[in-house]
């Protein structure tokens, strides 16, 4: 706990393997088991693999919840929840995933250990994020930034396909 408090946290997750549509609905609920309490979900986008090649395309999507968790305590049921779901991590660089769990936001919080950068370093590079996230959180400022995320998505330069897949899609 934080404080005694509670603190407002965005997530973005993403599938790029397996039933993509079944791992979200799975993450979503051990997210709400484990990591706080949601309060609001965006829609889910279809959206190009950005850095690395795969033929199977990603889905995407932005949560919004309220955690007495820590950082490093939210980071740590994000990576427990990951390979609960059986995500292997192998390798340098990005690989196709069962279920990316990251922290984009937390909070007006600015923080910058070895395991854990928040606001999210690639936040902002990364229309597969904004776009989700400014489904609800299009008013909040970046804290480093000092910009909306409706700003940040119409400077995005990233210009990865991307489509909706599905609106209250659980
Ligand atoms: N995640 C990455 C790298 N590339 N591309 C898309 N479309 N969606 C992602 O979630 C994603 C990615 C690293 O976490
Ligand atoms: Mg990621
Ligand atoms: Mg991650």
């Amino acid at each position: 706990m934080i404080r005694g408090g509670t603190e407002i946290v965005f997530l973005g997750l993403g599938t790029n393997l397996g039933d993509r549509e079944e791992n979200l609905r799975k993450a979503l609920l051990l997210t709400g088991e484990h990591m706080g309490r949601i309060i609001e979900e965006s829609s889910v986008y279809e959206t190009e693999p950005r850095g690395f090649t795969s033929r199977i395309s990603f889905l995407n999507m932005a949560v919004k919840l309220e955690t007495g968790l820590d950082p490093s305590g939210l980071l740590g049921k994000a990576l427990m929840l990951e390979t609960m779901m059986g995500r292997l991590r192998k390798g340098k660089g990005y690989n196709s995933r069962i279920i990316d769990i990251d922290i984009l936001l937390f909070g007006n919080r600015v923080i910058e250990t070895t395991d854990l950068i928040i606001p999210h370093p690639r936040l902002h590079e990364r229309r597969f994020v904004l776009l989700p996230l400014s489904g609800i959180a299009a008013d909040i400022i970046h804290p480093v930034l000092g910009k909306s995320i409706a700003e940040l998505l119409k400077e995005c330069r990233d210009d990865g396909k991307i489509t909706e897949y599905g609106k209250n899609y659980l």
